[in-house]
């Protein structure tokens, strides 16, 4: 896949930032709570390169018509999106990336979360891939502390190479596994068929993940989920565009039917906040090229701009 379709004609200018925030160009001299990156490749599969490139372009687009809004009342957070202009997110714009290189790109991922981090703000990182997420989770461990990771998505990603290739999209939680820093694994939305053999299932239940099917989900609500994660705990929300139902997000490769809903997400995002802190945030796998008159692009922005608004509302507290 070396030819890049151009999909600014379709999508409008790509100019804008993520709902107009303000942008940061250098991450050095980032100040506000809540960045948004975009990191549009890491380690993608040879046979289908890095089919999820076009993602947070899409995703700034889809909220040209939202931004000329952006302090108005958002009934889903119960007042502007932000409480006050000193709690804004900004849009760092696109991480640079080599589709050849992919232990490049993943240091480039590593240092930007670093740097995030370090000045104290939240990152949500928007692939790419279900690969991306690595490398973000490498850079958290070198911050000392440990971290629950709450992984939404409809398959579990737990094959420990998959075309020869053991970074990629359906070892994320393997990969995650590994890691010292990482406590625990609580895995939410899986449903239908995808990468995972029944070993690889077991392997994950032998690890200790605690996992909430989709279905189980659908029967029991989202406390069946949130109960899971411990007061206190210190949270990586990973959030794969599949795990949606997509009826509402067409936009991804594997279509599975039985997904969550906009307000089973929010209020997966809002509980984390609630039970602990939010450290990070991943939102991965939405193809633009696959989406239906740009609705799914429309959910997962929404999805973002929530997240951003609680983001901002625990960064106050
Ligand atoms: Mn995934």
């Amino acid at each position: 896949m070396t030819d890049t379709p151009d999909l600014a004609a379709l999508y409008g200018s790509a100019a804008s930032t993520f709902m107009g925030l303000e942008a940061c160009s250098d991450l050095n001299q980032l100040k506000a709570p809540v960045a948004f990156i975009g990191a549009p490749c890491a380690s993608p599969y040879s046979a289908v390169g890095a089919y999820c490139r076009h993602a947070p372009d899409a995703l700034r687009a889809a909220t040209v018509s939202l931004a000329a809004n952006l302090w108005h009342y958002d009934f889903d957070l119960g007042g502007p999106m932000f409480p006050s202009r000193e709690l804004a997110a900004v849009d760092c714009g696109n991480l640079p990336y080599d589709e050849a290189d992919a232990p490049g790109n993943r240091e480039i991922i590593r240092n930007a979360i670093r740097t995030i981090r370090a000045r104290g703000a939240v990152p949500i990182t928007v692939g790419g891939d279900d690969s991306i997420p690595i490398p973000v989770l490498e850079a958290l461990g070198e911050t000392g502390e440990r971290y629950t990771i709450l992984q939404l998505d409809a398959h579990i990603d737990w094959r420990d190479e998959y075309m020869g290739e053991r970074q990629g999209l359906s070892s994320t939680m393997r990969r995650a596994s590994e890691m010292k820093h990482i406590e625990r694994i609580v895995q939410v939305g899986a449903r239908s068929i995808g990468s995972a053999r029944p070993q690889d299932y077991q392997d994950a239940l032998d690890w200790g993940v605690r996992f909430v099917t989709g279905y189980e989900l659908h029967r029991q609500g989202v406390e069946a989920a949130l109960a899971l994660i411990p007061e206190g705990s210190n949270i990586i929300v990973t959030t794969d565009a599949d795990v949606m139902d997509p009826a509402l997000v067409p936009g991804v490769i594997g279509r599975c039917p039985g997904g969550l809903n906009y307000y089973q997400m929010v209020d997966l995002i809002k509980g984390a906040a609630a039970r602990g802190r939010i450290a990070a945030m991943n939102f991965v796998e939405f193809m633009p090229e696959r989406d239906v008159s740009g609705l799914g692009a429309l959910n997962i922005a929404r999805l973002i701009m929530t997240a951003m608004g609680v983001l901002a509302r625990q960064a106050a507290r």
